[in-house]
């Protein structure tokens, strides 16, 4: 281990995390994109064209989400602890738009690409929470206009949110951990390069399997996120010293 205890950590999560709590993951053979395709619910185009047919598909995957049997894992806790237990700071900057992350303790959290819990106006920009199904018939709350509620997260083409806090947690890092990420989507992709120009930062990616920029890292351990990353914040805390 040669992360440098009690310097701050950057942790970057994907839809690897979530997966054995029940959630897919996008770009796996059993993933969202083997079933629909991006064209058809993530771009601002597909909204235009389908508002319906996008609402359809995250009011579906709200009503998992909300549904009781999708529960935080023990990679989730494992983070938390990390966070409660690393004076320097942990900042959590995840792709994922469900809420296992802040259902398992994480506080100090970034939602890059949005929240499916959130509705936002495309007229007035109002960011609501939302935990039933949206639809065309919806009224804004707070300018009135109708069919403009969309879900709050980040589509292709996009800017994905919070982009100047990320970059100031990832100057400050002394490390970089990436999690369940299959590192295709920019520019998420893009972060451990970003702190590879900087000297005495140490990068682990934690993944089931290789990700695509995984030749980028110092240190690399595969398998599922319940069990390395555990595994990792135990080393991690009791390397302290
Ligand atoms: C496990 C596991 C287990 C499995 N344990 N691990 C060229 C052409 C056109 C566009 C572009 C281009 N180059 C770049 C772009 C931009 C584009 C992009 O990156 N496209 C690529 C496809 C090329 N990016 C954007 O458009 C972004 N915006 C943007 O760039 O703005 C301009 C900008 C300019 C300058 C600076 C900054 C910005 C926006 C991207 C929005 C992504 N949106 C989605 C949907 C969000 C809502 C929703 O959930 O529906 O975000 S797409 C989808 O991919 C979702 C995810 O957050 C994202 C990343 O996926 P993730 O998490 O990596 O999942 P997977 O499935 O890919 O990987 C899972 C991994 O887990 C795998 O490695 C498994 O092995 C592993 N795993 N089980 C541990 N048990």
């Amino acid at each position: 281990m040669t992360a440098n205890a009690g310097r701050r950590i950057v942790v970057l999560t994907g839809a690897g995390i979530s997966k054995e709590s029940g959630l897919s993951t996008f770009r796996d053979a059993d993933g969202i994109w083997a079933k629909v395709r991006i064209e058809d619910v993530a771009t601002p185009d597909a909204f235009a064209r389908d508002p319906e047919g996008v609402h359809r598909f995250y009011n579906a995957r709200r009503r998992r989400l909300v549904g009781g049997a999708i529960q935080p894992n023990a990679a989730h806790v494992a983070l938390a602890r990390l966070e409660g237990a690393w004076p320097a700071g942990v900042t959590v900057v995840t792709q994922n738009i469900d809420d296992l992350h802040e259902r398992a303790g994480s506080r100090n959290l970034i939602h890059m690409h949005g929240e499916i819990l959130k509705a936002r106006c495309s007229a007035c920009g109002v960011v609501v929470a939302c935990t039933d199904a949206l639809g065309t018939d919806e009224r804004c709350r707070e300018c009135g206009i109708k069919g403009a509620m969309r879900p709050h997260v980040v589509w292709f083409g996009e800017m994905p949110l919070e982009l100047e806090r990320i970059d100031a947690a990832l100057d400050a890092c002394a490390t970089f951990v990436s999690i369940g990420t299959s590192g295709n989507v920019y520019p998420a992709a893009g972060f451990v390069d970003r702190i590879r120009s900087r000297d005495n930062v140490h990068a682990v990616e934690l993944n089931l399997e290789p990700s695509e920029g995984a030749g980028h890292f110092d240190e690399t351990v595969y398998g599922p996120a319940t069990e390395v990353v555990p595994a990792f914040v135990a080393r991690l805390l009791g390397a302290r010293g």
